[in-house]
């Protein structure tokens, strides 16, 4: 009998040990298909709290076919890297192909980038909005192939085609440049038909500590549920995945968040949707599902102000919607019209106090400096914030911008011409993602996260508009510190009326004067209104 058991499990041992042999066999066979680096390129100005989610997505599809791959986010907050400290990295890392997103602020970089990396022999692959875009560019800047549109369903025939397994003319989606410099743009690759088809994005690559301490608890929040926007915004710079709404499935949706809930504990999800709310069925599914699962989290996405009502924001709030971003852009009519936004005043006067009303903290996007307004439009703007100001809690950083001519867009096509700023993205002198702070008035820094987007000078304001742009900014800086002590309001006045006005007669002597105390100084609303932490916790730099 003993001698029985033994054979038994000598032999079911040495069964195992067989399985185990060949298991790794097919591995190692399979395996190795390649190393991938896909990095987000540096910048000055950014600072990632979370994840990028495109380039995850992309991991996630590679994974499973035996590519080994390592994620690096230049912009990562708590570990931010320049082209050299990049360059040395991707050297120790030996990857056989580098994908790189590029989006149009930052492809001055990247392209030098690039080039450096090309030389070095590296094969690389770019993707994202400004390849997208613009697919040549990149193949003159040191990339080998540009995926166009969605990546997943391109990403690996792309990849075998710039090692050379695969006929890089038969890549759908695919451009690239032959041995003779010759241009190719393949056949157009159709958009993914069903969205529960991808894969969840590869979270498992990304290192926390890159993103800061432990309370950002949004780190692996980041979420898309749909693709897609059938609007036609005159300053857009998406239609990277079409004018056709496609969405995920509310199951498929909530499958994602009890799984990241499970495994990172993530207590907040951010829908980086363009317009989440354009299916109501299935939103409500969702709140729903959030409920019934008892996922105990909180939630907060980026919608059209048309796309809301109450029964929906109800909805909304019952599942722990915290937050609704939306795009006013303008409180002049005419602009909004000349912009084709779908929404009046009349209805953002509705929906924000509606919001609000449900315990959800309306967010509101301005744009600033459309090249028709003059002082008294851009005034008209200003009033329209001073009205909603009470419904919200403060004004993000993010909140208003000056209007950016991206590449492809309707304002781009119209006034490149007229104002000469064709492929400013490649110019030293409008290329904004640069930190400013030696240059910059300390009423600027303060307030005007974007001063140097006004150095850009894309649309030659008159001094009556920037100074209008001014107040505005002036006033949220305000807004925000209005729970302060009245003397530390009074304070932050008066350092940035004696800087502006200094600043105004002499941009050098301002410098001069107040250079120190930039320094010395912490930019308390502009952290006020980034570090803000939610009832429940969660850090919202996660989402800005
Ligand atoms: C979230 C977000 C941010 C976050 C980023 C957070 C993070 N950690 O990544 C923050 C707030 C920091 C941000 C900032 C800015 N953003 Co932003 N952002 C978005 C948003 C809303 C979602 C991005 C996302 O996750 N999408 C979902 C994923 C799945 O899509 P994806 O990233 O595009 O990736 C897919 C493809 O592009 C492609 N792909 C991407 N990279 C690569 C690489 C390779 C090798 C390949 C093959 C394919 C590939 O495959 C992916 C899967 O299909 C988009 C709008 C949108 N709907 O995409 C705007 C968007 C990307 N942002 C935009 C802009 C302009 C900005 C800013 C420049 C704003 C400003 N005025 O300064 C800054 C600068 C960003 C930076 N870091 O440089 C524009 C870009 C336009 C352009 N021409 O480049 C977009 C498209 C918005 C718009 N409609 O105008 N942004
Ligand atoms: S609604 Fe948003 S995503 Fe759609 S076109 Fe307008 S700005 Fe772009």
């Amino acid at each position: 009998m003993y001698r029985f058991f033994l054979d038994f499990f000598s032999s079911f041992l040495l069964i195992k040990i067989y399985q185990f042999i060949i298991i790794l066999g097919i591995k190692m066979i399979s395996q190795h298909r390649g190393h991938i680096v896909l990095l987000y390129p540096p910048s000055r100005t950014q600072n990632h709290h979370s994840c990028p989610t495109g380039l995850l997505m992309l991991a996630a599809v590679l994974e499973p076919q035996g590519y080994e791959v390592r994620l690096l986010d230049a912009c990562a907050a708590a570990q931010k890297r320049n082209a050299d400290q990049i360059i040395k990295e991707i050297i120790g890392l030996q990857p056989d192909v580098v994908g790189i997103t590029l989006v149009t602020p930052l492809v001055r970089q990247a392209y030098d980038l690039a080039k450096r990396l090309s030389a070095l022999g590296i094969n690389l692959i770019a993707g994202g909005p400004h390849a997208t875009l613009l697919p040549n560019e990149p193949l003159e800047n040191g990339f080998q192939a540009v995926v166009i549109g969605e990546g997943e369903p391109t990403i690996i025939e792309a990849i075998e085609a710039v090692l050379g397994r695969f006929p890089k003319e038969k890549v759908k989606g695919l451009a690239w440049r032959d041995s003779d410099g010759q241009f190719h743009m393949n056949e157009q690759r159709p958009l993914i038909a069903d969205l529960d088809d991808l894969p969840f994005p590869a979270r498992h690559l990304v290192e926390p500590r890159n993103y800061g301490d432990r309370n950002n608890l949004g780190l692996f929040g980041n979420i898309f549920s749909s693709r897609g926007c059938p609007g036609r915004c005159a300053y857009c710079a998406g239609g990277l995945f079409g004018k056709r709404f496609r969405f995920r499935s509310a199951e498929n949706v909530l499958e994602e968040i009890s799984q990241v809930k499970q495994r990172y504990g993530t207590p907040h999800f951010h829908f980086v949707d363009d317009t989440m709310a354009l299916d109501r069925d299935r939103l409500f599914k969702i709140c729903q599902g959030i409920k019934d699962r008892t996922l105990s989290i909180t939630w907060s996405m980026m919608t059209r102000v048309d796309s809301v009502d109450e029964p929906l924001l109800k909805a909304a709030a019952e599942s722990g919607c915290i937050r609704i971003d939306y795009g006013v852009e303008s409180g002049h009519p005419e602009t909004l019209k000349r912009i084709h936004k779908p929404h009046s005043l009349a209805m953002v006067r509705k929906v924000i106090p509606l919001t609000a009303d449900f315990g959800i903290e309306p967010c509101v996007f301005f744009i600033f400096g459309f090249p028709w307004e003059g002082p008294v439009e851009t005034r008209e703007t200003l009033a329209f914030m001073k009205e909603l100001s009470p419904h919200l809690h403060q004004f993000h950083p993010a909140l208003a911008s000056i209007l950016i001519p991206f590449p492809e867009t309707e304002i781009y096509r119209k006034y490149k011409d007229e104002y000469n700023f064709q492929d400013w993205w490649l110019s030293d002198q409008r290329s904004y993602d640069a930190p400013g702070l030696e240059t910059h008035s300390l009423f600027e820094c303060r307030v005007f996260p974007l001063g140097a987007v006004l150095d850009a000078d894309f649309f030659h304001y008159s001094q009556e508009v920037k100074e209008a742009i001014y107040d505005a900014f002036q006033f949220m800086y305000m807004y925000n510190l209005r729970n302060r002590s009245w003397f530390s309001r009074l304070n932050h006045l008066v350092q940035l009326f004696l800087s502006r006005r200094l600043a105004s007669f002499s941009p050098s002597l301002e410098r001069r004067i107040f250079g120190f105390l930039k320094k010395l100084i912490p930019a308390a609303p502009r952290s006020a209104a980034v570090f803000t932490e939610a009832p429940n916790g969660y850090d919202r730099r996660s989402s800005l």
